[in-house]
C-alpha cells in the first residue's frame, strides 16, 4: 500500500520532469514565436515607430496611443473620462465636455476607434469614438490628439454599433445596442417588449472641412438589439450594414432567450437612398434632448448647446432602403472586405462563419428572393445572399479584418486563436493561437479599401499568465503577429490601458507631418487669456479671478494675498511659452479639484475653495526646468470677516486692488 503510494508519486514526478524536460507548454508557444521576433519589434532609441496605433480604453473611457511595433505606449487621450493628471473635464475650458442632456456624466465606456476616410481610405485627420453607455460619439483631432467634439446620440440606450465612417466620412453611422420605448410616455412594462420597444439608427454627419458633427437624421428600426455595424465601400459603397441579435424580442435572461432562434439578422441599409428620401422630406421632426460639445481651438474653451429635436424617418415606411438577410446564430461583428463585395459576419455561437455577396443580395433583391417579412422588412433567402461560409474556423467567431493580399483574418473568442482564410474561397489557410480570448482585431487600414497589412493585433481579454501577476485584476494585452509571410508569426505581447475593443492603425508619416508643436499666444482668444504685464487678481463678489501667467521658471504672480474664507478662486494660468514640448503644471495645495497641465501659448481655468485660514502654496507639476521646483509662490487666506487688501505681486512688483471691498 505504502510502497504503492510512493510509486505513483515516484510516476507523477517522473511525469512533470518528463513533461519539463520536453517543455510541453513552452514548446508550443515557442513554435509561434517567429525566431528574430525581437530584431522586428524592436525600434532602437531615438528612432520613431512605423505606424501608430489607436485602442479604444473600454471601460476607461479613453483612447490609448500606442507605436508599432514596439508596442510602447505614447499617450493616453483623454475623451470620456475626467482626468486629473491634465485637468480634462476638471478645468472650466474642458467641463463642458462631459456635459450631457441628463447632466454632468464624467465616465464612460469607449468601444471603437474609427479613423476618418476619403475615398474609402483613412487620411489621418480624425479619429471617432462611442460612448456605449450615455450614447455619444466623440472626434479627437488628430493634429493636436485633443477631443475637440462630442455629441450625444438621443433615443439610443447603448451606443453600441457606432461610429462607423462612411467611404468619405460623410457620416458616422450609430444604432442602438438596446432597443427601448421611443414614445412620448416611455414608461410602459418591461414585458411590452414586443408592441412598445424600438431601435434607432442615427446618421451623424460630418463636416467635410472641420468634421464638425450633426445629426442628420434618425431612423426608427425594429425592436432587436443592434450589435455593429461597417460601411459598404468599392462596389457596395452607399450601404451599411449591421449585426443584429435578440431577433426573439426577449427582454429577460436573454442568455438563453435571445439564443432560440437559428439564425438572425445582418440587416442591410442603403443609405444613399435613404439620404434622399430625408432630402425630399420625408422626416418627422421628433422632440429629442441631446448635448453637442465642441472645443473651440482659439478660445480653448468648450461649449456645451443642449439641442431639443431631431429628423426621424419609420423604416418601414422607406420602401426599397432595408433588407433582413438571416445569419448563424448571435451576430456579433459585420465587416466589409477592401473591394465591398464581400461582408462577413461572425456568430458568436456558429460553427461556420457566413460571408454575403453583395452583388447576389443585389440579385436576389432584383429577383425577389425573400423568405417573408420581419417587422415589415423584406427577409432575403439565406442561400440567395451567401457566397460561402468558411467551415470549422474555431470556436466563437467574432471579428474580421483584412489585409492587402485578399486574405482574411478572424478572432475566435472561445478556442483563442486568430484565423486566417481566403476571403474569395473562404479556404482556411491559417490560424495561430493567442493569449486569450480575443475579442477584436486589428489589421492596419483592414477595415478600409487599402489595408496596409505586415500586421495583425490581437486584442485580448483575458491574459492570465502571461505578465507579472498585479493582484486579482490582469491586465488586458496586445499582440502583435506578422503576417507578412504564408504563416502568421507571433511578434509581441504588450499591455493596453482599459480594455481594448477595437482599435485602428496608421503608417506614422499620416499623422506626423500635420502635428501642432504649440498654440499661437497672437491667436489666442481665451476670455482669461494674460500675456505678463496684464498679470492682474480681480475680486468679483465672492470670486476671485487671478490672472496668471506661466513661464520657466516662474508663475505670475507668486504672491497673492487677500483671499476669504467663503471665496472662491479661479486660478486662470495662460503658458506664454512658444516652444514645442514646454507646458507647465498647476496645482494648489490640497485642491479638491484636479492639476492643470497647460500647453504652451494655452489658457486654462481651475477652480480653488480654500475651507480654512492659513498660506498655501501652489506650484508647476511638470518638471519643466532646471528650476522647476523653484516655480512655486504662496496664496494667503484669511478669515472670512478679515479686511485683509487684495493684493498681488512677483519679486519687487506688487500691486494692491484699487476697487476697495
Ligand atoms: S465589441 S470585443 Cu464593442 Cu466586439 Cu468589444
Ligand atoms: Cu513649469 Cu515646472
Amino acid at each position: 500500500m505504502k510502497r504503492s503510494r510512493h510509486f505513483s508519486l515516484a510516476l507523477l514526478l517522473a511525469g512533470i520532469m518528463l513533461g519539463t524536460l520536453m517543455g510541453c507548454k513552452p514548446k508550443q508557444v515557442k513554435d509561434v514565436i517567429d525566431g528574430d521576433a525581437a530584431g522586428k519589434v524592436y525600434v532602437p532609441p531615438g528612432k520613431y515607430d512605423e505606424l501608430y496605433m489607436f485602442t479604444s480604453g473600454g471601460f476607461s473611457g479613453q483612447v490609448g496611443v500606442y507605436g508599432l511595433p514596439s508596442g510602447r505606449l505614447l499617450k493616453v487621450i483623454p475623451v470620456f473620462s475626467q482626468n486629473p493628471e491634465n485637468g480634462w473635464g476638471y478645468s472650466e475650458e474642458t467641463k463642458p465636455m462631459l456635459n450631457t442632456s441628463g447632466g454632468f456624466i464624467p465616465w464612460d465606456d469607449a468601444h471603437h476607434t474609427e479613423m476618418s476616410q476619403t475615398n474609402g481610405e483613412i487620411d489621418g485627420r480624425w479619429l471617432f469614438i462611442n460612448g456605449n453607455n450615455t450614447p455619444r460619439i466623440a472626434r479627437i483631432n488628430l493634429v493636436d490628439f485633443k477631443t475637440e467634439e462630442i455629441i450625444e446620440i438621443p433615443n439610443c440606450a447603448g451606443n453600441h454599433a457606432s461610429p462607423f465612417i462612411t467611404p468619405n466620412s460623410e457620416y458616422v453611422v450609430s444604432a442602438t445596442r438596446f432597443s427601448i420605448p421611443i414614445q412620448s410616455n416611455p414608461d410602459v412594462p418591461i414585458n411590452s417588449y414586443d408592441s412598445n420597444f424600438r431601435g434607432t439608427i442615427s446618421f451623424v454627419k460630418v463636416d467635410k472641412v472641420t468634421g464638425r458633427m450633426n445629426i442628420a437624421f434618425q431612423l426608427l428600426a425594429p425592436g432587436v438589439d443592434y450589435d455593429l455595424s461597417h460601411a459598404g465601400k468599392g462596389a457596395s459603397d452607399g450601404w451599411m450594414f449591421f449585426s443584429c441579435y435578440n431577433t426573439e424580442k426577449a427582454s429577460t435572461l436573454l442568455e438563453v432567450n435571445a439564443s432560440q432562434r437559428d439564425k438572425d439578422f445582418i440587416l442591410a441599409l442603403n443609405w444613399k437612398k435613404l439620404e434622399e428620401y430625408f432630402k425630399a422630406g420625408k422626416a418627422k421632426e421628433v422632440q429629442a434632448d441631446y448635448a453637442h460639445n465642441v472645443f473651440n481651438e482659439t478660445t480653448h474653451t468648450a461649449t456645451s448647446t443642449i439641442e431639443h429635436s431631431v429628423k426621424m424617418m419609420n423604416l418601414k415606411d422607406m420602401a426599397d432602403a432595408a433588407y433582413f438577410i438571416p445569419c448563424p446564430k448571435s451576430p456579433h461583428g459585420v465587416d466589409v472586405d477592401p473591394t465591398g463585395e464581400y461582408i462577413v459576419a461572425s456568430g458568436k455561437l456558429s460553427a461556420v462563419i457566413p460571408v454575403f455577396s453583395f452583388k447576389k443580395i443585389q440579385d436576389a433583391i432584383r429577383n425577389k428572393e425573400f423568405e417573408g417579412n420581419y417587422d415589415s422588412i423584406p427577409v432575403i433567402r439565406y442561400e440567395a445572399a451567401l457566397a460561402g461560409e468558411v467551415q470549422k474556423p474555431g470556436l466563437g467567431p467574432l471579428h474580421t479584418e483584412f489585409d492587402d493580399k485578399g486574405n482574411a483574418y478572424s478572432t475566435m473568442f472561445i478556442s483563442s486563436e486568430i484565423v486566417k482564410w481566403k476571403v474569395a474561397t473562404q479556404q482556411v489557410l491559417d490560424r495561430i493561437k493567442v493569449f486569450y480570448s480575443p475579442g477584436h482585431l486589428m489589421v492596419p487600414g483592414g477595415d478600409s479599401r487599402k489595408p496596409y497589412g505586415k500586421y495583425v493585433v490581437a486584442l485580448n481579454k483575458i491574459t492570465k499568465d502571461r505578465y507579472l501577476p498585479t493582484g486579482p485584476e490582469l491586465t488586458q494585452s496586445a499582440q502583435l503577429i506578422d503576417i507578412s509571410g504564408d504563416k502568421m508569426k507571433l511578434l509581441l505581447d504588450f499591455p493596453t490601458i482599459g480594455e481594448p475593443h477595437y482599435a485602428q492603425a496608421v503608417p506614422a508619416d499620416l499623422i506626423r507631418k500635420n502635428q501642432r508643436r504649440f498654440y499661437k499666444l497672437t491667436e489666442n482668444k481665451n476670455a482669461y487669456v494674460t500675456l505678463p504685464p496684464d498679470v492682474k487678481v480681480v475680486r468679483k463678489d465672492k470670486t476671485i479671478h487671478v490672472y496668471m501667467t506661466a513661464i520657466r521658471s516662474h508663475l505670475t504672480p507668486d504672491n497673492i494675498e487677500g483671499v476669504k474664507v467663503g471665496d472662491e478662486v479661479i486660478f486662470h494660468v495662460t503658458n506664454v511659452e512658444q516652444d514645442w514640448d514646454a507646458p507647465h503644471g498647476f496645482a494648489v495645495m490640497g485642491n479638491d479639484n484636479a492639476e492643470l497641465l497647460i500647453m504652451p501659448g494655452e489658457t486654462a481655468s481651475l477652480i480653488w475653495k480654500p475651507r480654512k485660514p492659513g498660506v498655501y502654496p501652489f506650484y508647476c507639476t511638470d518638471f519643466c526646468s532646471a528650476l522647476h521646483q523653484e516655480m512655486q509662490g504662496y496664496i494667503r487666506v484669511s478669515s472670512a470677516g478679515s479686511n485683509t487688501p487684495l493684493s498681488w505681486g512677483l519679486g519687487s512688483d506688487t500691486h494692491v486692488a484699487k476697487n476697495k471691498e
